[in-house]
């Protein structure tokens, strides 16, 4: 393979006899001009492993509140309790939300709010109830690690019986979010009042010792150093090489506005592009890394399979906590849209459920 930056032959030398990249290969990655040299490896890889298949589901978001008592920084979506454009839906007006959609073959419910102060964990239980009745097909994938701890602080519960607990309900996987930046300097400056790393690590190695696959994310594009997006990146591996809980990793580009770092710039196209790749590269172990186009855009999520995407997520028709953080992105996709953008890149579509099965 031919290198535009000679600082490349020992990682593809790496990439092709199977050996694992350290953190100095990550910063090497990041560092290089040479975009296409990283988009070549990156793209090795993910032939290897998936040809040019490239997975979507059919989903839902539900955002049952806004309410959130940890007010992050970065966050735009959340409110305080009585604030103006404050919400919670009760469990018939979530229900309203399914019973609308119930026409479509939805494979997967993904469903994530606030930390609310007042509600009761059976809400929680009962919200799970109710889709996996309307829906038993799809899969319910909500709450993250930051829920999780909260729900056992609200009932004085163990983790284990908290998570026993929805799974009982009907829970069947968890989404990557709440693992922001994997370090105390940008727990402490961004998100102080939500579990830090060392937490979300914790909690996540006892639901998927539960049997509860999730998947990771990265918030990038904000104060955090590349050394700290590469150590984020290694936590994941560490953590996945004992548990093999992690089904994807999504990097989740900053989207500044209506949020108290407004002064910032959206990321740019090569950050994306060079992020997912940088994904592919380290995390070894983690099979799908998803390019999510309601954060880089459609197009851009299209060009990013071939930088080591392999997986588009899906159809979600109305997406909340990025649009009120100014993206211009769709709120939602068409199933005939997204397998256009996959086949106009040349890439194979298959339609997959929550743990990615063919449909
Ligand atoms: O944890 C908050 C992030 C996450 C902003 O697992 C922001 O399949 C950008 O985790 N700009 C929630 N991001 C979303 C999430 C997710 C999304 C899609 C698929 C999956 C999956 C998981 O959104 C939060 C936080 O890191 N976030 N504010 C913002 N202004
Ligand atoms: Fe709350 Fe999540 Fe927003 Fe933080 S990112 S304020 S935890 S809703």
């Amino acid at each position: 393979m031919e290198f535009n930056d000679p600082a490349l032959f020992p990682i593809h030398e790496k990439v092709t006899s199977g050996e694992r990249l350290d953190f100095e290969d990550g910063m090497t990655l990041y560092h290089t001009n040479d975009l296409l040299g990283v988009a070549r490896m990156a793209n090795l890889v993910r032939e290897q492993k998936f040809s040019r298949d490239t997975y979507f589901v059919r989903n839902q978001h539900l955002n049952y509140t806004n309410v959130c008592v940890n007010r992050c920084v970065f966050c735009a979506f959340s409110r305080d309790m009585g604030e103006e454009k404050a919400y919670t839906f009760d469990l018939s007006k979530a229900e309203q939300e399914i019973r609308t959609r119930l026409h479509e073959p939805i494979r997967e419910i993904h469903m994530v709010g606030g930390l609310h102060p007042s509600l009761p964990f059976s809400y929680y239980l009962d919200l799970v109830r109710m889709v996996k009745e309307l829906r038993p097909e799809a899969t319910v994938k909500a709450f993250t690690a930051v829920e999780i701890d909260y729900f056992s602080r609200l009932t004085g519960l163990s983790l284990e019986e908290v998570i026993k607990e929805l799974q009982g309900a009907g829970l069947g996987m968890m989404p990557g979010g709440g693992a922001e930046v994997l370090s105390e300097r940008i727990h402490r400056k961004l998100y102080p009042r939500k579990i830090g790393p060392d937490r979300w690590l914790q909690v996540i190695r006892v639901v998927h010792g539960l049997g509860v696959p999730t998947n990771a994310t990265m918030l990038y594009g904000h104060i955090e150093t590349l050394e700290e997006r590469v150590n984020h990146l290694l936590k994941l591996r560490t953590l996945q090489d004992d548990t093999g809980g992690f089904t994807a990793f999504i990097p989740l580009a900053f989207h500044p506005e209506n949020t108290r770092l407004s002064h910032l710039k959206p990321t740019g196209g090569i950050d994306d592009l060079k992020t997912v790749a940088v994904a592919r590269l380290l995390l070894d172990n983690i099979p799908h890394i998803k390019a999510y186009w309601v954060m880089i855009t459609p197009s851009l999520a299209q060009v990013a399979l071939s930088f080591g995407a392999d997986d588009l997520d899906g159809t979600i028709v109305e997406e909340k906590i990025t649009h009120m953080a100014g993206a211009r992105t769709p709120t939602g996709m068409s199933m005939e849209e997204i397998s256009h953008l996959i086949r106009s890149a040349g890439y194979h579509p298959v339609e997959r459920d929550a743990f990615y099965n063919p449909i």
